[in-house]
């Protein structure tokens, strides 16, 4: 086996991906990425350590926070780029281990010199090493299931904390006590004899930590660019060039809306930066046209239909066709070898985007095409402005259910499950959505209920956090002491792993009954599904009719 990744629900054959990622992760990358992710760890023993005497380095934190976010699911497919993060990791581990021992020594007056695990000191500098060791700390290594499961599914869990929190400091927001518990709990996986309860502890504890994640990016969001506010988004493509720009960083897509107004550069959105146009600091550009296309996996056929730049800011980005090699760009931390990259920004500066503007003035016109409206915007605030409509059309029996359809969009042919079930759903349902998985149904026209859209788009997977803000709200205003009474059923669609942290979140809060699809995660062994099921009756999908049944059956708030 040259390398080993069942992170994603794409993962080859549902057991994991062994040759090379059916994402297009080839085995160097997949490599470099678990050596990464255990310099990581070994990062993690000093910080903790470090912070156990009151010291603490932001670098480290953020260096560890990328990192992880680095290895999402098609964020970054770049050789080059995972080496020089692993010779910087050994240099960031370097510098907190020195931190820590000169505060050991200040405060107990002796050195430091105790054993410590192998990922706080191992180092190397040549390929060879470099591949030899990866293959020692991939996630095989771990030989019992059951913990290698929970090992697997507490880091996938941080991955998508990670994601949020990189995103939130991209605004200027932090939590130290997220950036502790990350360190935390990926010291404690380097741990000998860690058992099933301890890790189990800490997969909980995450999906808590997960929600405040969640929470530091809603208040970062809405906090620079305003709340988001109920918007019409076309669909189509206007005359005049154009940049299409994807993934989920709105600080991106401000700074070029800023350095293209004026330009004749018109701005269109992709798959997870739809709600973009929801918020007033970025729809108060005119220019900000439309969304185009659908969910991530189907970027082949549409960037090659877009006839101008395309900027791609965070996953899910799929190996470039020849037809848009040339007029891609990646930017943050997604990479793609051969692709053109923009710089991050400056202390105090914006990114440069004149190489994506330019690329878009030199192609000239887009094709115009016909496009329909879409009604996005119905985070947490939006959702508050309306809730006294809503309490009254579920206490007047119009709306009897809410279902929570939200996480990824994906290849499988089995989502077309959602498609189907959306379609299905009796007419006095609501859909509650997040994230790309949205692209299965939301131009269905399912109408609306008492002026209320049928189908409430909160945003991104990122914004899941609106959909759970939502369902406390919901309890408190029905005077209901278990969430479990609320007439919601949850309908999660998975691909990545800030799907398995916003699942984690729901656990946390104590939803049970979620039925996960479009298939159930390679990583869970046998022993950790029956955890999920005995404990939150946790179950994977079977047919449309079943759960349209079992949706129709369930109990309505006012019964
Ligand atoms: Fe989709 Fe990709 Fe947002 Fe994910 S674009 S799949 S959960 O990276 O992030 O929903
Ligand atoms: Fe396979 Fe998914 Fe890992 Fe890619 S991320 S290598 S598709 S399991």
């Amino acid at each position: 086996m040259s390398m080993f990744c069942y992170q994603c629900q794409e993962a080859a054959g549902n057991k994991g991906c062994d040759k090379v990622g059916v994402c297009g992760k080839k085995e160097d990358v997949a490599n470099l990425q678990d050596l990464l992710t255990y310099l990581l760890k070994g990062i993690s023993i000093w910080t903790t350590k470090a912070r156990e005497l009151g010291v603490t380095d932001a670098d480290a934190d953020l260096f560890v926070v990328e990192g992880l976010f680095s290895t999402v699911t098609n964020v970054n497919f770049d050789e080059a780029w995972f080496t020089e993060r692993i010779e910087n990791a050994i240099k960031v581990r370097g510098k907190v281990q020195t931190l820590f021992t000169n505060a050991y020594k200040k405060a107990n007056g002796s050195a430091f010199d105790c054993v410590v695990h192998d990922a706080a000191t191992w180092s190397g500098t040549t390929r060879e090493e470099f591949f030899d060791k990866a293959i020692e700390v991939g996630v095989m290594s771990e030989e019992n299931t059951d913990i290698r499961s929970l090992k697997e599914l507490l880091i996938y869990g941080l991955k998508g904390i990670a994601a949020y929190v990189d995103h939130a400091h991209v605004l200027d927001y932090k939590n130290e006590k997220i950036f502790a518990f990350i360190g935390e709990a990926l010291a404690t996986t380097t741990e000998a004899d860690l058992g099933a309860g301890e890790l189990t502890g800490l997969v909980l504890k995450t999906g808590e930590v997960a929600v405040d994640a969640m929470e530091l990016l809603d208040r970062a969001n809405t906090s620079t660019y305003g709340a988001q506010e109920m918007t019409e988004v076309f669909t189509g493509l206007i005359e005049g060039p154009g940049i299409l720009v994807s993934g989920h960083d709105l600080r991106d897509i401000k700074e070029l809306l800023v350095q293209t107004e004026g330009k004749g550069v018109n701005i269109y959105t992709h798959s997870e930066m739809l709600p973009a146009h929801a918020y007033g600091e970025l729809k108060k550009h005119k220019h900000l046209i439309g969304n185009y296309g659908t969910a991530w996996y189907n970027q082949h056929k549409e960037f090659d239909a877009f006839k101008g730049s395309v900027l791609m800011t965070t996953n899910c980005i799929k190996k470039p066709k020849d037809s848009y090699a040339e007029r891609i760009f990646t930017t943050g931390l997604v990479g793609w070898p051969g692709v053109a990259h923009i710089d991050n920004r400056k202390e105090g500066e914006a990114k440069d985007f004149t190489a994506v503007i330019e690329k878009a003035l030199e192609l000239g016109s887009i094709v115009p095409v016909e496009g329909k409206k879409l009604t996005i915007g119905f985070a947490k605030d939006q959702l508050m402005a309306v809730a006294d409509k809503v309490v009254e059309a579920v206490n007047s029996g119009a709306i009897r259910r809410f279902v929570v359809m939200g996480g990824c969009d994906g290849h499988s042919k089995g989502r077309d499950y959602y498609t189907e079930l959306a379609r299905g759903l009796p007419n006095d349902t609501v859909i509650l959505t997040a994230g790309c998985a949205k692209y299965r149904y939301n131009m269905l026209d399912l109408g609306e209920i008492d002026g209320i859209p049928r189908v409430l788009d909160a945003g991104q997977c990122n914004d899941s956090y609106s959909l759970a803000y939502i369902a406390l709200k919901l309890k408190e205003a029905f005077g209901l002491d278990d969430i479990n009474d609320l007439p919601i059923s949850y309908e999660i669609a998975w691909y990545e792993q800030k799907a398995v942290t916003v699942l984690l979140a729901l656990l946390h809060l104590g939803v049970k009954g979620i039925r996960l699809g479009p298939s159930l995660p390679a990583f869970l062994s046998p022993g950790v599904v029956k955890v999920l099921v005995d404990n939150f009756d946790i179950k994977g999908i079977t047919t449309v009719e079943e759960a349209l049944e079992e949706i129709s059956a369930a109990p309505g708030a006012a019964a």
